[in-house]
């Protein structure tokens, strides 16, 4: 377990020189002329509620993915990455899509990220590029990798075919993208944050009207300490989706609209009709949108303890309630939790494995860091992160 310092803009300028060195070896005469960068995220709370029209409140990592390229007048989409599984070959060529000739997914596994955002690109003609793609956000780690392709591979797009701007549009058609290209039935909270990230700010957002509220995350003396469990286990696609519809399926048998609308008490109401599985997730739902919007509150007051015990709530919601943590995360939280310093911990993301999220005093990390080290049966990575920018075009100065 090593801990790295998330320096915003240092991971990203370093990304982008190195994919531009590829670049000039790969494309030799060409020129990279665009270069994008799009970050990852970590969920401070409101897991599981995006797509049930609820609340959620992320924040923009210091890493990113970025993509440097340029428009070639060839017809032809040529793409290497350096952010692939081991197994898959990282260069692919395909001719730019038209109506009669449209792009589907397949393989590599990577491609169908980039390929589900060229397909579903807002405007048009679009003509053909060269670009290469490298990232510093751990693959399959939980902190939105795909988000974070989809999101620089749009940004790219909008410097070589300029859209309306539309920034909600955007990261709607980067979910868009996902769900029809991955197979994802994701919400919308990974793309949305990855468009919309503040420096210095978690994001409150509301699912259902897409409101935004900035809430300041400068406090010196705190600390958010991402530790990736190095796992994935494999059902998290289909355990994915499987919640999503009883979560519809319960929001039906209440006659609601979305569980956004859903009370407790409507819920308790109905528990003797409704499936014992179905009514745990229901619960897990509405309460965790509760939470989120008092964990808000809670940290736009500075008080950090509320705050953290709304987190170890969330997280027992989510591992007993919704089912979607596991043994290597319920061992990162206890350990994170066991000492002091620390106000809270709790799974990050989809779940299933990848990471957990824990807000810990300045003074208190080493101390926390270690004690996870030593108690974690895996091999946890950490990462000390602050609240970044969404995506951004960078500045071409050195290349
Ligand atoms: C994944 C999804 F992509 C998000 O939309 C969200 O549902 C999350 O899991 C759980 O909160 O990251």
């Amino acid at each position: 377990g090593e801990a790295r310092a998330g320096a915003p803009g240092g991971g990203a300028e370093a990304l982008a020189r190195e994919a531009q060195r590829l670049f000039l070896r790969t494309f030799p005469g060409l020129e990279p002329c665009v270069a994008v960068a799009a970050p990852g995220r970590v969920n401070l709370i409101g897991e599981h509620t995006d797509y049930n029209r609820g609340l959620v409140l992320p924040m923009a990592l210091p890493m990113v993915t970025v993509v440097v390229g340029c428009k070639s007048e060839d017809g032809v989409i040529s793409l290497l990455t350096t952010a692939m599984e081991a197994d898959e070959p990282r260069c692919l060529e395909f001719p730019v899509p038209s109506k009669v000739n449209p792009l589907n997914p397949g393989v590599p596994r990577w491609a169908n990220y980039v390929k589900g955002i060229i397909q579903h690109y807002r405007a048009r003609p679009l003509t053909g590029f060269k670009a290469v793609i490298a990232s510093d956000v751990p693959l399959g780690g939980g902190l939105s990798s795909s988000a974070s392709l989809e999101v620089a591979m749009y940004t790219f797009l909008q410097q070589i075919c300029p859209d309306d701007g539309d920034l909600v549009a955007k990261a709607q058609t980067c979910q868009k993208a996902e769900h029809t290209f991955a197979s994802v039935p994701c919400g919308i909270m990974d793309q949305f944050i990855s468009v919309m990230g503040r420096k210095d700010h978690a994001l409150l957002i509301d699912c259902r009207s897409l409101e935004v509220t900035p809430v300041p995350l400068t406090d010196p003396n705190l600390v958010v300490l991402i530790t990736n469990s190095n796992v994935r286990h494999t059902l998290s696609g289909s355990e994915y989706s499987t919640r999503r519809s009883q979560c519809e399926a319960a929001a039906k048998a209440l006659g609601k609209e979305s569980l956004r609308c859903a009370t407790m008490a409507d819920l308790e109401a109905l528990k003797a009709s409704l499936d014992a599985e179905v009514y745990r997730r229901a619960r897990h739902v509405i309460t965790e949108i509760k939470r989120t919007t008092e964990a808000a509150e809670a940290l736009k007051t500075g008080n950090y303890g509320q705050f953290g015990k709304l987190m170890v709530e969330s997280h027992c919601s989510l591992r007993d309630d919704y089912d979607v943590s596991c043994q290597e995360l319920d061992e990162l939280v206890v350990a994170a939790m066991d000492g002091e310093g620390v106000f809270g911990s709790r799974m990050t993301g989809g779940g299933f494995g990848g990471c957990t999220v824990t807000l810990v005093e300045t003074t208190a990390v080493e101390k926390t860091m270690q004690r996870i080290k030593d108690r974690y049966r895996g091999t946890a990575t950490f990462y000390i992160t602050k609240p970044s920018p969404g995506a951004y075009v960078m500045k071409l100065s050195g290349f």
